[in-house]
């Protein structure tokens, strides 16, 4: 059974929704950021970035939210969180995951911190940017691949509920709120919702 590290109220909330949605048992290890237990040596081991969430499944570790996504969506194909090789959506599948910490991530420290930079040389342009072309892609719905649920949703969600509901970091827009309301519907994501809370 795969061990889930995870911390209440942290970016840990996607790799619980994630597991939530394979409908498969899971062990949860508590690992608890506010007492420091992440910095502990079994932990480092797992991750050394001493950052929740990490996996274990058997000999395997891995840490990197979208990361775990990926794995997690192979590994449980019954749930169909990634489109197959052979399916052309697989392409757009693996932008959308990478785009959640390569551009997503970085536009909202970005906002947070007011940090000017080249839009040229910032590998995520600037969030403005990324913000209007997340809304443009999530326009049609109701997923980012079009009808189709995958594991980039978890990731995109994810981040789009902690930036634009939870802490309003991120100015909301009509396309943005649709897309997290219809994330929330999701029972697994209740689900994972309850656990993060702690
Ligand atoms: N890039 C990592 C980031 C994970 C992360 O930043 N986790 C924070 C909690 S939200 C953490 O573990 N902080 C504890 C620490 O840095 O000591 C991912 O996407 O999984």
């Amino acid at each position: 059974m795969m061990q889930l590290y995870w911390s209440p109220r942290s970016r840990s909330f996607s790799a619980l929704w994630l597991m939530e949605e394979t409908g498969k048992p899971y062990d949860r290890v508590l690992t608890d950021i506010s007492t420091g237990a992440q910095r502990r040596a079994e932990y480092l081991a797992i991750n050394p970035m001493g950052k929740v969430p990490a996996l274990k499944d058997g000999e395997a570790t891995l840490a990197e939210s979208a990361a775990i996504c990926a794995y997690v969506a192979e590994r449980c194909p019954d749930a169909k969180l990634a489109p197959p090789l052979s399916d052309p959506l697989r392409a757009k599948y693996l932008q959308w995951l990478f785009f959640a910490p390569g551009c997503i991530e970085p536009a909202m420290v970005q906002i947070a911190t007011k940090l000017e930079m080249n839009p040229v040389s910032a590998g995520w342009g600037d969030a403005q940017r990324v913000f209007d072309v997340l809304d443009v892609a999530l326009e049609k719905g109701p997923w980012i691949l079009g009808e189709q649920f995958s594991a980039a949703d978890i990731a995109i969600g994810s981040a789009l509920n902690f930036s634009v509901r939870l802490f309003k970091m991120v100015p909301s827009r009509p396309t943005f709120d649709a897309y997290i309301a219809r994330c929330v519907s999701r029972p697994a994501f209740q689900r994972a919702e309850k656990i993060a809370a702690g």
